[in-house]
């Protein structure tokens, strides 16, 4: 086991460095009497029902340290599931650091994850609700709180469960036509066992292929603007950002190196890489930008191909515009043209007057116009990005897997489902279906918990914060 379950533990829960507040946490049997015994209201301490708050003073002998209030909660009525102590005291690192030493005397410093990790053996939790708890921390974006929050609240467990439960039934029936297949029992219902199976299949690929895309929203999405040099990838870069991160000039060949940052757009988490032109070039360094921009180009879940007034024709002959799911086209600096020269000029004219985004007219890839000048053209180039990423709002209230363990486990899950339906409909021995569906159950109960090992809650709760 990774933990010691009986020692009494205590971590610092809040931020380092000042604030109004900060919080102590101290879980485990001995919790109450180690907190009174540094505490001047000790008998109003060890007597305190669950979920009372007691005034008082932090002492080191006759020292006071810092005036706080003790939250007591009893067990099985805490986060741990154990006795635990919250103390609220001022948000002076000094001061807070000093009361956790006083603990420390009678109590071991807590490991990252080690409350969450008690909660999750004391049943409190089960591992995806754990891993909720981590996932609910660290969420950059409204609609990644939402998901992780569900999968606290319990969604995913329990139709997890529920498909484990189905499996389950229905392995069983495969083994009782076994064992007594020489006795008088109603026979198996092949034709209704496995349609349970089949629907539990669909439920699978449905979670599994729902969950490849929400895993992009607890990871985010690689958004990279690419094209030629000097077409305006920095300049759209900092009108995403609102801020001159990138260097623009009027020299081509001015951004060497990548640069990202991430940004929200309608809640979902997006990396944007501005990245060096790609043109032949003799010069080193640029070489090396353009050889990484390629490598990002391929990488990312999205990519911005941007070409302009001057380098339209040549990507035109050059086949390098594509459309495509991961690949927006776009011509920047449409300010520069002459509209009233255009064969379409008044679909031009719709567009700069912002009532028009769409299609260049006559070309044979769809191409976004735009001007890093016009709020118009980076607006619509947002509402492009979020069409491509955003889920339905129903799916993000249903159930969503984003961790990629949970992805692994299911996908691993739906492979063994699958061997069963087939060895069904080859009339194989019910042995192997019911070996298939135990398979199945083992590879579901790695989300839920039920089943793990040491290397595994290890990986899990050592990317916990401490305190938590
Ligand atoms: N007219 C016009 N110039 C632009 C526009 N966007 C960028 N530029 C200019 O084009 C030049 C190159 O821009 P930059 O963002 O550095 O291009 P990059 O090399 O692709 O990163 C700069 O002088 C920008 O001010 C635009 O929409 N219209
Ligand atoms: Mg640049």
């Amino acid at each position: 086991m990774r933990f010691n379950l009986t020692d009494t533990i205590a971590a610092i829960a809040t931020p380092a460095g000042t604030s109004a507040l900060s919080i102590i946490r101290v879980s485990g049997s001995n919790a109450i009497s180690i907190v009174s015994s540094i505490f001047s209201e000790k008998d109003k301490l060890s007597n305190a029902s669950g979920y009372q708050a007691v005034h008082g003073y932090i002492v080191d002998s006759e020292d006071i340290i810092d005036e706080v209030m003790c939250l007591v909660y009893r067990n099985p009525q805490s986060y741990t599931s154990e006795d635990m102590v919250e103390i609220s005291g001022h948000g002076n690192p000094d001061l807070c650091n000093r009361i956790l030493q006083l603990l420390l005397k009678q109590c071991r410093m807590a490991e990252p994850g080690e409350f969450t990790f008690r909660a999750f053996m004391n049943h409190k939790l089960d591992l995806a609700q754990a891993e909720a708890v981590s996932d609910l921390i660290h969420a950059q974006t409204a609609k990644a709180e939402i998901s992780a929050l569900n999968q606290l609240k319990g969604n995913l467990s329990n139709e997890i469960s529920n498909i484990i439960k189905e499996l389950t039934d229905s392995r069983i029936q495969f083994e009782l036509s076994i064992d007594f297949s020489d006795q008088d029992l109603p026979e198996l219902g092949l034709d209704k066992v496995t349609e349970k199976l089949e629907q539990s299949y669909n439920k699978l690929k449905e979670l599994y292929q729902n969950g490849r895309q929400g895993k992009m929203l607890r990871d985010g999405f690689t958004v990279c603007l690419s094209g030629a040099p000097n077409v305006g990838k920095s300049s759209v870069f900092n009108k995403f950002l609102e801020q001159n991160r990138a260097i623009v000039t009027p020299e081509p060949g001015t951004t060497r190196d990548y640069l990202e940052e991430w940004l929200s757009l309608d809640g979902y988490p997006v990396k944007l890489i501005d990245t060096a032109g790609l043109r032949t070039t003799k010069n080193q360094v640029e070489k090396i930008g353009i050889e990484r921009t390629k490598e990002l180009i391929s990488s990312a879940d999205m990519t911005i191909y941007l070409t302009d007034p001057d380098t339209l024709n040549k990507d035109l002959a050059d086949n390098t515009l594509i459309y495509d799911s991961k690949t927006i086209c776009v011509l920047n600096k449409v300010d520069l043209l002459n509209f009233d020269s255009l064969p379409d000029s008044q679909i031009w004219k719709e567009y700069l007057s912002g009532t028009k985004f769409g299609f260049v007219p006559k070309s044979k890839v769809k191409i976004y116009p735009c001007s890093t000048y016009f709020a118009e053209g980076i607006n619509a180039l947002k509402e492009q990005i979020i069409a491509r990423i955003s889920l339905p709002d129903t799916q993000l209230s249903s159930i969503l897997v984003t961790n990629t363990r949970h992805l692994a486990a299911i996908e691993k899950a739906i492979e063994s489902l699958s061997k069963a339906l087939q060895a069904i409909s080859d009339f194989a021995g019910y042995e192997f279906i019911a070996f298939d569906l135990i398979e199945a159950v083992s590879s579901l109960s790695e989300i839920t918990g039920a089943v793990t090992t040491d290397d595994m809650l290890d990986r899990i709760f050592s990317s916990f914060c401490i305190g938590k």
